[in-house]
């Protein structure tokens, strides 16, 4: 097992982490900036070091400052946790090349993953259902404007550097497929360096719909089932439920298959998601794979009943992990409380908290490193906590985050706590009748 663990994260994640190296018995090590000294996960940590100045560009994404950190305090492993350099192949190179385990994929596996449209022509070639499209990029107008006649407008043109809806087209007709394949290459280019774009037929109003896997160093892949994160507002997950009312156990069965499939083909080390889109008639595709411990990872872990990131130190320190349990126990939903206002376009609010009281009892689960007199920075992500409910059922579930949003009690800043109690008197949310347009089209925070 590792002697000591850097997390070279903050905020919920790295207090997440270090949670369980102590329930395993490892010593960690907390990087900050300089405006984090007085954060949760520095306190809990067993050593910390300042890497820099708040922007992120100069201290969580700094990997010279993050690997001295390492070497300074003798940490054989970094765990990434989600964001920054989660998903960055250089840093999982440099760590592997520095004799310090990354505790997450190869390089290799995350820039392959991270090639949107290889990873898709991968899943495809193993028998993974993938959405009728291009066959890898797509070089140019002419080629698209042929591709698209075939699979039928309309269709969407996406960043093949991408994913997570970044340098993302949709195309109604031929004539507009021209001036979109430019700007969607230019923005592409602009923002990943890479301009390629590949193409997909349109699934109006789609659920989403996650599958989580861990691979183990002996070949090994596990499959937890799978994570509704429909309920979006542009491309920001706000609720995240485990089992999703949409799926079957049939098709359950089926993603979990097929996501399984897809993380062997590529000898998969480490957590990961694989993400499908589901029509209206529960058909789903691959889109895209992530290679990191999600946000939402602790749905799964309170119907599955285990620690995913206990089982991703296991895989990455070479030990086994035991086999998953088939099937959901209850049911999860987690909501993201975010230092936003949802009565003003989500905007962030970061500040002072004046008073704080985070609900309890039964059921309910929060992480969060956030505490009475917690100055929120402006510097980055406005996530402040997650309430993971847990309920035998999804009308049970409901009924305890309803009770537990009334508990939950933040002032000095806004919150997306009035967002969550609407969408739990929607109706459509209610009966589980949701896709990821629902906000849009359900909820209105002005009324
Ligand atoms: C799509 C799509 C419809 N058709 N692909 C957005 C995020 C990225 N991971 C994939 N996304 C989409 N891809 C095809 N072929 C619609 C979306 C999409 C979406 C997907 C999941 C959750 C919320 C979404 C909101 C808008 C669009």
């Amino acid at each position: 097992m590792f002697k000591k663990i850097l997390i070279a994260n903050r905020g919920e994640i790295a207090l997440r982490i270090i949670r369980t190296c102590k329930e395993l018995g490892i010593p960690t090590v907390a990087v900050y900036s300089e405006v984090d000294r007085d954060s949760l996960h520095v306190v809990f940590a067993d050593e910390a070091v300042c890497i820099g100045p708040a922007p992120s560009n100069q201290s969580y994404l700094k990997i010279p400052n993050i690997l001295s950190a390492a070497q300074i305090t003798g940490a054989d492993a970094i765990h990434p946790g989600y964001g920054f350099l989660a998903e960055n192949a250089e840093f999982s190179e440099i760590c592997a090349d520095s004799n310090i385990k990354f505790i997450g994929p190869s390089a290799d596996s995350i820039r392959k993953m991270g090639d949107k449209a290889f990873a898709k022509e991968t899943m495809k070639k193993v028998g993974v259902p993938v959405v009728p499209g291009s066959e890898g990029v797509v070089n140019d107008v002419e080629e698209g404007k042929k591709i698209a006649k075939h699979i039928g407008y309309p269709v969407m043109l996406k960043a093949s550097a991408g994913g997570g809806g970044k340098g993302m087209r949709i195309v109604w007709k031929e004539d507009e497929l021209e001036k979109a394949f430019q700007t969607a290459s230019n923005e592409a280019n602009a923002a990943f360096a890479n301009p390629a774009l590949y193409m997909e037929k349109f699934v109006e109003n789609p659920r989403h719909v996650e599958i989580q896997i861990i691979g183990d160093q002996f070949g090994n892949v596990y499959q937890y089932g799978e994570r509704d994160c429909s309920i979006q507002r542009r491309h920001q997950k706000l609720i995240e439920e485990s089992p999703s009312p949409f799926i079957t156990s049939e098709i359950r069965e089926k993603m979990g298959e097929a996501a399984l499939l897809g993380a062997r083909s590529v000898n998969y080390e480490g957590a990961g998601t694989i993400e499908f889109l589901v029509d209206r008639h529960r058909r789903f595709y691959f889109i895209e794979m992530n290679t990191r411990i999600q946000v939402e990872h602790p749905v799964t872990e309170m119907v599955r009943n285990i620690d995913l990131v206990k089982n991703q130190i296991l895989v990455a320190a070479g030990e086994r992990i035991e086999d998953p349990p088939k099937d959901p126990r209850g049911h999860a939903i987690e909501f993201r409380i975010n230092a936003e206002d949802p009565q003003n376009n989500f905007r962030p609010s970061p500040g002072q908290i004046e008073y704080l009281h985070f609900p309890g009892g039964f059921g309910v689960r929060i992480d969060s490193h956030v505490y009475n007199e917690y100055v929120i920075p402006p510097n980055y992500d406005s996530l402040i906590a997650k309430m993971i409910i847990w309920g035998t059922d999804r009308p049970h579930a409901i009924r305890r985050a309803r009770r537990a949003l009334e508990e939950f009690k933040i002032e000095g800043i806004k919150t997306t706590i009035p967002f969550h109690q609407k969408v739990l008197e929607s109706e459509k949310f209610i009966e589980g009748d949701f896709d990821t347009s629902f906000i849009d089209q359900h909820i209105n925070l002005n009324s």
